[in-house]
């Protein structure tokens, strides 16, 4: 089989003087930093469905994407070239993870049997590639948005049949995301939500989420999948509302529904600012609540009002990101998967090697800075101080539990009006800049 990217050497990393723009200049796999080697901080994934088969039609204009790989056709063979030349891109480009849709790999045909056995027949290959590369599937899930019959939602859908076929597509992704050794399952519910409440049922409707999300439970316990699911937060886009709309309302809808423990979150930039939030405010709701899976490591443009999935390459970004992750302990089973596309006008193959290496290049830089200022030590020890009051004396019992209002009322009338310290953003944000 021919090469996809004859052209293109595997990319190695050549240091911050080099001048060749298919190398790293930050990232380097190997080298150890804050007592690990970079790849296992960052465990960079590639998102099938934006690498291998996003066209870059936007709502104004077709596909501009040149695949030369890609006969265009739906054909089993082709998805199956496609699938191994995915793995070629991810060896010249040193990823060492993936993530798919059911959909994005293998085509959906007109049953659902049918269908199985193309994604069995693909299966056949990504196992074979995996093998023979290395390559691990960092998590599967299933496309439940794009075919008609899910215009009205899927799990959320009015229609019990509905429901039924996207149980039935959700059993097999995670069969085949087990038997390919994914490491977690996500959860986007693109449409599971409402285009207008004039004809929703929105309490009906999140109870048969629940329902839905209880029966993937009780299958990945009945076939030993062991990696954990991931619910991905988005607050509209296709919908209008989505029930998953942040990671707050993530976590009180499985609170609500019992599935806490069995769920995780994958935060997703764009999808934060969309929600009206900074990536570091999603991820810091959901490490407080010890529920950080994983990450679709992206970017939105804040003047465009929709999810541009853009290449993260600004280092405050980055650094803001991998700051929280250090302090929370890093990945277990999650990684930093690229849910990103390259622009329209960039349709050329060479493009995704830049896109991808530029925000590799960003993320090992975030990194090396957040462990910077993880070791200085200004920032954590000014939040501490900050803290203080409630480290001993009133404050170490209101922590504890120990004392009410009537204690609170006794020690205000004895001691009036509390001594308050600055807040220093301004001197805090100085010092960041300092390792920018
Ligand atoms: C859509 C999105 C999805 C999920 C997986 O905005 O982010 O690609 O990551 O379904
Ligand atoms: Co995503």
């Amino acid at each position: 089989m021919a090469e996809a990217f004859p052209d293109i050497p595997k990319i190695a990393y050549e240091g911050p003087k080099s001048k060749n723009p298919l190398s790293f200049k930050h990232y380097n796999a190997d080298e150890v930093v804050a007592g690990k080697k970079m790849r296992d901080h960052l465990r960079f994934g590639v998102a099938y469905w934006h690498t291998m088969r996003n066209t870059l039609a936007d709502p104004f204009g077709g596909g501009t994407a040149v695949r030369p790989w890609d006969d265009g056709t739906d054909s089993i063979e082709n998805a199956q070239n496609r699938a191994r030349f995915c793995f070629e891109f991810m060896e010249k480009l040193g990823v060492d993870y993936y993530c798919f849709h059911d959909r994005d790999v293998a085509p959906e045909r007109a049953t659902l049997a049918e269908s199985n056995k193309a994604l069995d027949a693909v299966a056949d290959v990504l196992e074979a590639e995996q093998q023979r590369t290395g390559k691990k599937l960092l998590w599967g899930t299933a496309c439940l948005f794009a075919h008609a019959r899910y215009c009205q939602g899927a799990a959320t859908s009015p229609n019990a049949g509905v429901f039924a076929y996207a149980g039935a597509q959700v059993k097999k992704a995670i069969e085949v995301t087990h038997r390919l050794g994914g490491e977690g399952y996500t959860f986007w519910g693109g449409r599971e939500g409402y285009a207008t409440l004039w004809n929703t049922n929105m309490k009906r409707e999140m109870d048969h989420l629940a329902k839905f999300l209880h029966m993937a439970v009780d299958h990945k316990k009945a076939i030993g999948f062991k990696g954990p699911f991931y619910i991905e937060p988005k607050p509209r886009e296709p919908s209008t509302h989505q029930y998953d709309s942040d990671a707050a309302a993530c976590l009180n809808f499985l609170r609500q529904y019992g599935l806490t423990e069995h769920f995780k979150l994958n935060l997703e930039t764009n999808h934060a600012t969309l929600a009206g939030h900074s990536m570091r405010h999603e991820m810091e709701v959901a490490i407080a609540a010890g529920a950080l899976g994983s990450i679709d490591a992206n970017t939105g443009d804040e003047l465009i009002g929709w999810d541009t999935d853009q290449f993260p390459t600004n280092i405050y970004l980055t650094t803001q990101i991998m700051l929280s992750l250090l302090e929370s302990g890093g990945f277990t089973t999650g990684g930093l998967n690229f849910d990103a596309k390259v622009r329209r006008e960039s349709f050329e193959p060479v493009d995704l090697f830049h896109a991808h290496i530029g925000g590799m290049d960003a993320f090992a830089r975030g990194l090396k800075i957040a462990s910077a200022i993880i070791e200085d030590g200004r920032l954590a020890g000014f939040i501490k101080q900050r803290y203080s009051t409630f480290d001993s004396g009133i404050g170490a019992q209101i922590e504890k539990g120990e004392i009410g209002f009537a204690e609170l009322e006794a020690y205000t009338l004895k001691n009036g009006e509390p001594l308050l310290a600055s807040g220093r953003q301004e001197f805090m944000e100085n010092l960041i800049n300092e390792f920018i």
